[in-house]
């Protein structure tokens, strides 16, 4: 069923990807922790999070979008070149920097809608495993791929 579900996610506007990406960072938190980026694959992400610490918090949340809209930025670019773990940890990073109140924060009171609610449902019935395989598809695409742009 991952296919299903990454067809699901594929469906979502970019808001609601964003949300989703975050209820899984947050739900998902102890699953995802042992496993926990380590200091070298962060290296390659660190100059663009350093980049996004200093923005304000409309400029943090316009990246975060574009990324998801896979918009041909500068940003967006770099992160195209990043391997998929790294693409994993830069996202468990930003998460990190969330909660640290150093990147924009999702509102307080926000409610997630049906359609991340669902999707959210079907990736906690998975294993660890699996749930890291979806997420895994979830951000490869995001960023900015001159390549799959050129050849589509
Ligand atoms: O106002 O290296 C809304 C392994 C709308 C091992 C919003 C691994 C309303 C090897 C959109 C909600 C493979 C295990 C605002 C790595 C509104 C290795 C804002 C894996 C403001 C790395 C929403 C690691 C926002 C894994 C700002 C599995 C949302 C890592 C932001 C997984 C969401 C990381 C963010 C995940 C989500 C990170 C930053 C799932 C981050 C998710």
């Amino acid at each position: 069923q991952i296919p299903a579900i990454i067809a699901l996610f594929d469906q979502l506007s970019v808001d609601d990807r964003l949300a989703l990406l975050w209820y899984a960072y947050t739900e998902m938190g102890k699953t995802i922790t042992p496993a926990a980026p380590g200091a070298a694959r962060l290296q390659f992400a660190e100059r663009l999070l350093n980049e996004i610490k200093q923005m304000p918090n409309e400029g943090q949340m316009q990246v975060m979008r574009e990324l998801a809209l896979r918009s041909d930025t500068p940003i967006s670019r770099t992160y195209g070149y990043f391997s998929v773990n790294t693409k994993l940890a830069f996202w468990y990073e930003l998460g990190e920097l969330m909660k640290q109140g150093l990147v924009t924060p999702v509102p307080t009171g926000y409610q997630m809608s049906p359609g991340v609610e669902v999707v959210l449902e079907a990736i906690k019935k998975l294993d660890a495993g699996q749930q890291i395989t979806v997420l895994r598809n979830a951000v490869v695409d995001m960023g900015y791929d001159s390549d799959a742009a050129s050849s589509e």
